[in-house]
Protein backbone atom coordinates (compact mmCIF):
# COMPACT_ATOMS: atom_id res chain seq x y z
CA UNK A 1 0.00 0.00 0.00
CA UNK A 2 1.08 3.58 -0.58
CA UNK A 3 1.06 6.53 2.13
CA UNK A 4 1.99 10.57 1.83
CA UNK A 5 2.18 12.17 4.91
CA UNK A 6 3.49 15.74 5.59
CA UNK A 7 5.00 16.83 8.78
CA UNK A 8 6.56 20.38 10.24
CA UNK A 9 10.03 20.94 11.88
CA UNK A 10 9.97 21.37 15.68
CA UNK A 11 12.14 23.80 16.97
CA UNK A 12 13.02 23.28 20.84
CA UNK A 13 11.91 26.43 23.29
CA UNK A 14 13.37 23.95 26.38
CA UNK A 15 15.88 21.71 24.85
CA UNK A 16 16.86 17.63 24.51
CA UNK A 17 20.53 17.26 24.95
CA UNK A 18 21.66 13.55 25.77
CA UNK A 19 20.04 10.25 26.23
CA UNK A 20 19.85 7.93 29.27
CA UNK A 21 19.28 4.79 26.72
CA UNK A 22 21.17 5.43 23.29
CA UNK A 23 19.06 2.05 21.61
CA UNK A 24 15.58 3.32 22.78
CA UNK A 25 16.26 7.27 22.78
CA UNK A 26 15.24 7.77 26.29
CA UNK A 27 16.27 11.58 27.10
CA UNK A 28 17.90 12.35 30.25
CA UNK A 29 15.37 15.79 30.64
CA UNK A 30 12.27 16.52 28.97
CA UNK A 31 11.91 19.28 26.35
CA UNK A 32 9.26 21.76 25.17
CA UNK A 33 8.88 22.86 21.40
CA UNK A 34 6.78 24.88 18.79
CA UNK A 35 6.25 23.25 15.51
CA UNK A 36 7.03 25.54 12.48
CA UNK A 37 4.18 25.97 9.95
CA UNK A 38 6.71 26.88 7.01
CA UNK A 39 9.33 24.13 7.10
CA UNK A 40 8.05 20.95 6.70
CA UNK A 41 9.04 17.48 5.17
CA UNK A 42 6.68 15.41 2.92
CA UNK A 43 7.30 11.69 2.31
CA UNK A 44 5.77 8.98 0.21
CA UNK A 45 5.85 4.94 1.73
CA UNK A 46 4.85 2.31 -0.84
CA UNK A 47 5.59 -1.52 0.60
CA UNK A 48 4.92 -3.79 -2.22
CA UNK A 49 5.69 -7.40 -2.99
CA UNK A 50 7.32 -6.12 -6.24
CA UNK A 51 10.11 -4.72 -4.25
CA UNK A 52 13.43 -6.82 -3.72
CA UNK A 53 15.23 -4.34 -1.92
CA UNK A 54 14.53 -1.29 -0.26
CA UNK A 55 14.91 2.26 -2.15
CA UNK A 56 15.32 5.74 -0.46
CA UNK A 57 15.21 9.09 -2.31
CA UNK A 58 15.70 11.98 -0.12
CA UNK A 59 15.34 15.45 -1.92
CA UNK A 60 16.05 13.78 -5.27
CA UNK A 61 19.01 11.91 -4.40
CA UNK A 62 19.24 7.77 -3.87
CA UNK A 63 20.41 7.22 -0.51
CA UNK A 64 22.82 4.89 1.04
CA UNK A 65 25.23 4.43 4.09
CA UNK A 66 24.17 5.20 8.26
CA UNK A 67 20.96 7.47 6.16
CA UNK A 68 19.58 4.55 4.55
CA UNK A 69 20.33 2.17 7.55
CA UNK A 70 18.40 4.47 10.32
CA UNK A 71 15.62 4.76 7.87
CA UNK A 72 15.52 0.50 6.96
CA UNK A 73 15.80 -0.27 10.76
CA UNK A 74 12.68 2.54 11.36
CA UNK A 75 10.68 0.68 8.85
CA UNK A 76 11.54 -2.97 10.11
CA UNK A 77 10.30 -1.37 13.20
CA UNK A 78 7.50 -0.34 12.28
CA UNK A 79 6.49 -3.96 10.04
CA UNK A 80 7.68 -6.31 13.47
CA UNK A 81 4.16 -4.67 14.56
CA UNK A 82 2.53 -5.46 10.95
CA UNK A 83 1.95 -8.76 9.32
CA UNK A 84 3.69 -7.57 6.52
CA UNK A 85 6.80 -9.29 4.62
CA UNK A 86 7.58 -6.76 2.24
CA UNK A 87 10.29 -4.20 1.34
CA UNK A 88 9.32 -0.28 0.39
CA UNK A 89 10.13 2.66 -1.75
CA UNK A 90 10.44 5.39 0.02
CA UNK A 91 10.93 9.15 -1.26
CA UNK A 92 10.96 12.04 1.00
CA UNK A 93 11.37 15.87 0.17
CA UNK A 94 11.99 18.70 2.76
CA UNK A 95 11.74 22.35 1.88
CA UNK A 96 14.73 23.65 3.92
CA UNK A 97 18.81 22.36 4.20
CA UNK A 98 18.85 18.81 6.14
CA UNK A 99 21.62 18.16 8.78
CA UNK A 100 22.64 21.89 9.04
CA UNK A 101 20.82 22.60 12.57
CA UNK A 102 17.13 23.22 11.29
CA UNK A 103 15.42 19.65 12.55
CA UNK A 104 14.99 17.71 9.58
CA UNK A 105 15.21 14.85 11.14
CA UNK A 106 12.23 16.34 13.75
CA UNK A 107 9.75 16.91 10.69
CA UNK A 108 11.54 13.56 8.59
CA UNK A 109 10.73 10.89 10.97
CA UNK A 110 7.77 12.13 12.16
CA UNK A 111 6.29 12.01 8.18
CA UNK A 112 8.30 8.61 7.82
CA UNK A 113 6.67 7.14 10.66
CA UNK A 114 3.26 8.56 9.74
CA UNK A 115 3.14 8.14 6.09
CA UNK A 116 4.62 4.22 6.78
CA UNK A 117 2.09 3.13 9.48
CA UNK A 118 -0.78 3.87 7.33
CA UNK A 119 1.46 2.27 4.35
CA UNK A 120 1.06 -1.02 6.74
CA UNK A 121 -2.40 -0.86 7.26
CA UNK A 122 -1.48 0.29 11.15
CA UNK A 123 -3.87 2.18 12.95
CA UNK A 124 -1.52 3.82 15.73
CA UNK A 125 -2.76 6.17 18.57
CA UNK A 126 -1.40 9.73 18.82
CA UNK A 127 0.76 8.53 21.72
CA UNK A 128 1.96 5.26 19.62
CA UNK A 129 3.04 7.92 17.02
CA UNK A 130 4.94 10.09 19.33
CA UNK A 131 6.52 6.93 20.84
CA UNK A 132 7.67 5.21 17.62
CA UNK A 133 9.04 8.60 15.96
CA UNK A 134 10.61 8.80 18.69
CA UNK A 135 12.98 5.56 18.38
CA UNK A 136 13.50 7.17 14.55
CA UNK A 137 14.96 10.71 15.95
CA UNK A 138 14.55 11.89 19.82
CA UNK A 139 12.64 15.15 18.54
CA UNK A 140 10.49 13.69 15.84
CA UNK A 141 8.67 12.69 18.44
CA UNK A 142 7.26 16.16 19.12
CA UNK A 143 6.74 16.90 15.32
CA UNK A 144 3.64 14.67 15.51
CA UNK A 145 1.64 17.36 16.88
CA UNK A 146 1.11 20.87 16.12
CA UNK A 147 1.25 24.11 18.14
CA UNK A 148 3.10 23.68 21.41
CA UNK A 149 4.24 20.50 22.45
CA UNK A 150 6.32 19.16 25.51
CA UNK A 151 7.95 15.48 25.34
CA UNK A 152 8.13 14.07 28.79
CA UNK A 153 11.32 12.15 29.31
CA UNK A 154 9.35 9.42 31.31
CA UNK A 155 11.06 7.04 33.78
CA UNK A 156 10.03 3.40 32.53
CA UNK A 157 13.13 1.67 31.16
CA UNK A 158 11.11 0.11 28.14
CA UNK A 159 10.31 3.98 27.03
CA UNK A 160 6.28 3.61 27.33
CA UNK A 161 6.51 6.68 28.86
CA UNK A 162 8.59 8.56 26.62
CA UNK A 163 6.15 10.80 24.47
CA UNK A 164 5.21 14.04 23.15
CA UNK A 165 1.93 15.80 24.31
CA UNK A 166 0.60 19.08 22.99
CA UNK A 167 0.38 21.95 25.51
CA UNK A 168 -1.40 24.09 23.33
CA UNK A 169 -2.60 24.61 19.78
CA UNK A 170 -1.52 26.86 17.46
CA UNK A 171 -3.62 29.09 17.23
CA UNK A 172 -3.14 29.53 21.06
CA UNK A 173 -0.66 32.17 19.93
CA UNK A 174 -0.87 32.63 16.33
CA UNK A 175 1.07 36.19 16.53
CA UNK A 176 4.14 34.48 17.65
CA UNK A 177 6.57 34.09 15.42
CA UNK A 178 10.46 32.51 14.44
CA UNK A 179 12.77 34.10 12.17
CA UNK A 180 14.78 30.98 11.35
CA UNK A 181 17.72 32.45 10.03
CA UNK A 182 20.51 30.47 7.43
CA UNK A 183 23.72 31.20 8.04
CA UNK A 184 25.27 28.34 6.63
CA UNK A 185 22.65 25.72 4.67
CA UNK A 186 26.39 23.13 5.48
CA UNK A 187 25.47 19.50 6.80
CA UNK A 188 27.28 19.94 9.96
CA UNK A 189 30.53 17.66 11.12
CA UNK A 190 29.11 16.64 14.22
CA UNK A 191 25.60 14.97 14.64
CA UNK A 192 23.26 15.77 17.44
CA UNK A 193 23.93 12.12 17.89
CA UNK A 194 27.31 11.47 18.32
CA UNK A 195 27.80 15.33 20.21
CA UNK A 196 25.08 14.74 22.98
CA UNK A 197 27.07 11.40 24.04
CA UNK A 198 30.35 13.34 24.22
CA UNK A 199 28.68 15.83 26.25
CA UNK A 200 26.74 13.40 28.65
CA UNK A 201 30.52 11.45 29.23
CA UNK A 202 32.63 14.59 29.08
CA UNK A 203 31.15 17.91 29.90
CA UNK A 204 31.70 19.14 33.73
CA UNK A 205 28.49 21.48 33.14
CA UNK A 206 26.03 18.72 31.67
CA UNK A 207 24.95 18.11 35.85
CA UNK A 208 23.50 21.64 36.13
CA UNK A 209 22.06 21.49 32.86
CA UNK A 210 20.18 18.79 34.45
CA UNK A 211 19.53 20.92 37.50
CA UNK A 212 18.26 23.56 36.10
CA UNK A 213 16.01 22.18 33.32
CA UNK A 214 13.07 21.76 35.56
CA UNK A 215 12.59 25.26 36.41
CA UNK A 216 12.81 26.18 32.89
CA UNK A 217 10.69 23.40 31.68
CA UNK A 218 7.87 24.93 34.02
CA UNK A 219 8.40 28.37 33.21
CA UNK A 220 8.60 28.04 29.61
CA UNK A 221 4.60 25.74 30.22
CA UNK A 222 3.51 28.79 32.22
CA UNK A 223 4.48 31.39 30.02
CA UNK A 224 2.40 29.43 26.69
CA UNK A 225 -0.40 28.83 28.70
CA UNK A 226 -0.24 32.85 30.11
CA UNK A 227 1.02 34.57 26.80
CA UNK A 228 3.53 35.90 28.71
CA UNK A 229 6.12 36.20 25.65
CA UNK A 230 9.00 38.17 27.93
CA UNK A 231 8.99 35.14 30.54
CA UNK A 232 8.94 32.63 27.27
CA UNK A 233 11.88 34.77 25.44
CA UNK A 234 14.36 34.75 28.21
CA UNK A 235 13.41 31.33 29.72
CA UNK A 236 14.36 30.12 25.81
CA UNK A 237 17.98 32.14 25.27
CA UNK A 238 19.13 31.31 28.75
CA UNK A 239 18.00 27.34 28.08
CA UNK A 240 20.17 27.79 24.88
CA UNK A 241 22.99 29.17 25.69
CA UNK A 242 23.46 26.40 28.68
CA UNK A 243 22.93 23.77 26.18
CA UNK A 244 25.68 25.60 24.15
CA UNK A 245 27.73 25.72 26.97
CA UNK A 246 27.24 22.18 28.13
CA UNK A 247 28.40 21.89 23.94
CA UNK A 248 31.87 24.14 24.50
CA UNK A 249 32.90 22.45 27.48
CA UNK A 250 32.67 18.77 26.11
CA UNK A 251 35.74 17.59 25.34
CA UNK A 252 37.03 17.62 22.31
CA UNK A 253 34.77 20.88 22.21
CA UNK A 254 31.59 21.15 19.83
CA UNK A 255 31.30 24.44 18.77
CA UNK A 256 28.55 24.79 16.36
CA UNK A 257 28.27 28.70 16.22
CA UNK A 258 30.10 30.44 13.19
CA UNK A 259 30.85 34.22 13.09
CA UNK A 260 27.55 34.90 11.36
CA UNK A 261 25.56 33.50 14.25
CA UNK A 262 27.35 35.67 16.92
CA UNK A 263 26.93 38.90 14.88
CA UNK A 264 22.73 37.64 14.43
CA UNK A 265 22.77 36.59 18.39
CA UNK A 266 24.19 40.37 19.11
CA UNK A 267 22.30 42.17 16.82
CA UNK A 268 19.38 40.77 18.76
CA UNK A 269 20.27 41.90 21.76
CA UNK A 270 20.74 45.44 20.29
CA UNK A 271 17.16 45.49 19.18
CA UNK A 272 15.91 44.15 22.49
CA UNK A 273 18.19 47.31 24.27
CA UNK A 274 16.15 49.54 21.82
CA UNK A 275 13.20 48.61 22.75
CA UNK A 276 12.20 45.84 20.06
CA UNK A 277 11.47 42.46 22.31
CA UNK A 278 12.82 39.59 20.59
CA UNK A 279 14.64 36.46 21.57
CA UNK A 280 17.29 33.92 20.10
CA UNK A 281 17.81 30.03 20.60
CA UNK A 282 20.33 28.12 18.34
CA UNK A 283 20.63 24.32 17.89
CA UNK A 284 23.13 21.90 16.48
CA UNK A 285 23.65 23.93 14.03
CA UNK A 286 25.03 27.63 13.48
CA UNK A 287 21.20 28.91 12.37
CA UNK A 288 20.34 31.43 14.50
CA UNK A 289 16.06 31.38 15.52
CA UNK A 290 14.55 34.38 16.41
CA UNK A 291 11.36 34.48 19.12
CA UNK A 292 9.72 37.73 18.17
CA UNK A 293 5.67 38.75 17.74
CA UNK A 294 4.13 38.97 14.34
CA UNK A 295 4.19 43.29 14.21
CA UNK A 296 8.13 43.34 14.41
CA UNK A 297 8.86 40.85 12.08
CA UNK A 298 9.56 43.41 9.20
CA UNK A 299 11.49 45.29 11.29
CA UNK A 300 13.86 42.70 12.41
CA UNK A 301 14.10 40.70 9.16
CA UNK A 302 15.04 44.56 7.81
CA UNK A 303 18.22 44.61 10.48
CA UNK A 304 19.43 40.89 10.14
CA UNK A 305 19.88 41.25 6.05
CA UNK A 306 21.74 44.73 7.30
CA UNK A 307 24.33 42.31 9.20
CA UNK A 308 24.86 40.45 5.84
CA UNK A 309 25.29 37.47 8.17
CA UNK A 310 22.13 35.39 7.11
CA UNK A 311 22.32 34.11 3.55
CA UNK A 312 18.03 33.28 3.99
CA UNK A 313 15.67 33.14 6.12
CA UNK A 314 11.96 31.37 6.81
CA UNK A 315 9.75 33.58 8.73
CA UNK A 316 7.02 30.95 10.60
CA UNK A 317 4.46 30.58 12.91
CA UNK A 318 2.78 27.86 15.04
CA UNK A 319 2.33 24.73 12.77
CA UNK A 320 -0.29 21.90 12.60
CA UNK A 321 0.17 18.47 13.69
CA UNK A 322 1.72 15.78 10.99
CA UNK A 323 -0.88 14.46 8.59
CA UNK A 324 -1.69 11.82 6.02
CA UNK A 325 -2.37 13.66 2.80
CA UNK A 326 -3.51 12.36 -0.77
CA UNK A 327 -0.89 13.41 -3.43
CA UNK A 328 1.94 11.00 -3.71
CA UNK A 329 5.42 11.95 -4.54
CA UNK A 330 5.81 9.05 -7.09
C1 LIG B 1 16.20 19.65 20.38
N1 LIG B 1 18.30 18.89 19.24
O1 LIG B 1 15.60 19.58 21.45
C2 LIG B 1 17.71 19.47 20.42
C3 LIG B 1 18.43 20.76 20.60
C4 LIG B 1 19.48 19.58 18.83
C5 LIG B 1 19.72 20.62 19.85
O2 LIG B 1 16.85 17.20 19.17
O3 LIG B 1 19.92 11.33 18.31
O4 LIG B 1 18.19 14.73 15.79
O5 LIG B 1 18.11 11.42 16.59
O6 LIG B 1 17.56 11.65 19.03
O7 LIG B 1 16.55 14.50 17.69
C6 LIG B 1 18.58 17.09 17.64
O8 LIG B 1 18.69 15.79 17.99
O9 LIG B 1 18.84 13.46 17.85
C7 LIG B 1 17.86 17.73 18.74
P1 LIG B 1 18.58 11.89 17.95
P2 LIG B 1 17.94 14.61 17.24
O10 LIG B 1 15.61 19.94 19.31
Amino acid sequence: MKSTAIAYANIALVKYWGKRDEQLILPYNSSISMTLDELYTTTTVEFSRSYNQYSISINGIETTGVEAEKIIKHLELLKSVSDSYQLAKVVSESNFPKKAGLASSASGFAALTLAASKALGLTLSEKDLSIFARRGSGSASRSIHGGFVKWNKGEKPDGSDSFAVQIAESKHWSDLSMLVTVVSPKEKKVSSRTGMKQTVKTSQLYKAWLETINVDLKNVEKAILEKNFPLLGSTLENNALKMHSTMHTTNPPIIYWEAGSLIIMKEVISLREEGVECYFTMDAGPQVKILCLEKDISKISERINRTGAAQDWFVCRPGERARIIEKHLF
